[in-house]
């Protein structure tokens, strides 16, 4: 065992799906670099996210707290202070504390993120945050690209639709990737452990994908997602039906051709990033550090791909809450294929232990550690899942993206209390609540998920057991920090009397 707690590479893809690695089972996508990292890691098969949205997920990967208990619950609002991220965890345990690429904070700019417990980092959050994003400055800067220039234009005279303009060089990824080198020499000479967050903005839509990698798929098989009708849009939960057609879209008459395109430039892009990914291990190995690093690769959300009629992400479908989890650490995380239910709140804690803290107060997962690294030195014994959970709010998709999204108590957002969407899922069985709908599937019969047995009543015993799942989750989830804060006030360091959560040193 290393003398000096471990570093931690944590790297993020952004709306990657679980089944778009070639470790994962993907026969035609090319990622040999995040293949060979996976061998050489726990790389887990059944691992969800509790918000499939940018913002809940991720601070709930980041805080290991439920999107209800952490209350980041939407894209561009600001973020909840209270809330104590990981970095702010390893900041305090004497790391040195950086990132690059994307964080998704509101405010979103570099000094906001340096206010959670990064010492460092270079933000692109993109899209309404530009004139925030290190990425978009850089670029400006570069002389490779004319000032005021939208960097996500495509190229109309290539076989892919969406192939960049913007050459290979200047791509957001490959930014990224360069950048998260640099920080790895920097933060690696300075003689103290690193947590290093490189978070990556693809394969995040819009599609456009450079050359070499636009290119790279041209002539691939890919498989097309079933086919809906209107009758089966029709019958969905409102919530659901109204993000299959926000702004008047009717995604699931797409034709193939376009879908195909999709599919091979969302490819591109993920071995993009898989080169990137590469480049940065071979880094860490230059500098000596391969041993005394863990590596985590995931994402913080899938995409649905046009399955189900519908583009992005937003649902609890397989496609939009399965995402790619591993994590390497040799000598010490036992590598193998596990296929435990997992979840992102699991995360903090398994990392804190792995480099020899604790489970924080108000810690609402179970780390793994006592799964991956049995019998390492203050690790939690293992407690297995049989369910995992996830809920979700969409305000803005509900309305178009037309603010402001107004929401009304009891009322939801334009009437649709999709705010109160919950889900569990067992191995066998997936369970949706919406205020007054819901929906059953059953996942070995039925792996796409076409087929709700809510209304089934030779499921009624299945689905009243997991309602139940729903309630004893919602009542216990977050008991630590609604009961114990207020009745354990003690003094702190000053004299002062705090909750003993928020107790001083
Ligand atoms: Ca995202």
């Amino acid at each position: 065992m290393p003398t000096m707690p471990p570093n931690v590479l944590f790297i993020m893809t952004d709306q990657h799906r679980y089944d778009c690695l070639g470790c994962n089972g993907n026969a035609v996508i090319r990622t040999p670099r995040i293949d060979a990292l996976a061998a050489e890691s726990a790389n887990f098969s059944l691992f969800f996210v509790q918000g499939p949205v940018c913002v809940p997920s991720r601070q709930t990967f980041f805080s290991g707290r439920y999107p209800h208990s952490h209350k980041n619950r939407v894209n561009y609002t600001a973020m909840n202070a209270d809330v104590r991220l990981m970095q702010r965890y390893y900041q305090e345990m004497g790391y040195r504390t950086g990132f690059v690429g994307k964080l998704h904070y509101y405010p979103p700019t570099r000094g906001y993120a340096l206010a959670t417990g990064f010492d460092e980092g270079l933000i692109h959050d993109a899209g309404p945050t530009d004139d925030h994003s290190d990425y978009v400055a850089w670029l400006r800067g570069s002389g490779g690209w004319p000032v005021g220039c939208d960097y996500r234009r495509c190229r109309a005279d290539r076989m892919n639709p969406h192939t960049c303009a913007l050459p290979d060089e200047l791509h957001e990824t490959t930014w990224c990737g360069a950048k998260t080198r640099e920080k790895l020499r920097v933060m690696a000479g300075s003689g103290r452990p690193f947590f290093l967050f490189s978070s990556y903005w693809k394969p995040h839509s819009p599609f456009e994908v450079p050359e070499p990698w636009a290119s790279m798929y041209d002539n691939a098989e890919v498989r097309l997602p079933r086919r809906v009708t209107e009758q089966y849009i029709d019958a969905l939960p409102a919530g659901l039906r109204a993000f299959a057609t926000r702004g008047g879209g009717r995604h699931w008459e797409a034709p193939d051709e376009a879908i195909l395109w999709q599919y091979r430039a969302y490819y591109g892009a993920i071995s993009q990033i898989d080169r990137e990914v590469g480049l940065t291990l071979d880094t860490l190995d230059g500098l000596g550090l391969r041993d005394e690093t863990i590596v985590v690769f995931c994402s913080d959300h899938g995409d649905v791909m046009h399955e189900h009629g519908m583009v992005d992400k937003n649902t609890f479908f397989e496609s939009s809450i399965h995402v790619p989890f591993m994590v390497r650490y040799p000598n010490v995380v036992r590598s193998g294929a596990y296929d435990q239910l997992t979840e992102s709140t699991d995360v903090l804690s398994t990392l804190l232990e792995l480099c020899g803290g604790g489970v924080p107060y108000g810690d609402e997962g179970r780390p793994l550690t006592g799964l991956i690294a049995p019998g390492l030195p203050g690790g939690s014994p293992y407690r297995e899942r049989d369910c995992v959970f996830a809920e979700n709010v969409i305000p803005e998709v509900i309305a178009g993206m037309d603010e402001p999204f107004e929401f009304a108590r009891g009322e939801g957002v334009r009437g649709i209390r999709h705010p109160d969407a919950k889900m569990a899922r067992t191995r066998r069985w997936k369970y949706n609540y919406y205020a007054g709908e819901e929906e059953l599937y059953d996942l070995e019969a039925d792996p796409d998920e076409m087929v709700s047995r809510a209304d089934d009543p030779a499921c009624a015993g299945i689905k009243r057991g997991m309602k139940d799942r729903l309630l004893d989750w919602m009542i216990t989830s977050d008991e630590s920090s609604q009961i114990a804060p207020r009745w354990y006030v003690v003094r702190d360091a000053r004299g002062e009397w705090v909750d003993w959560e928020r107790r001083h040193p």
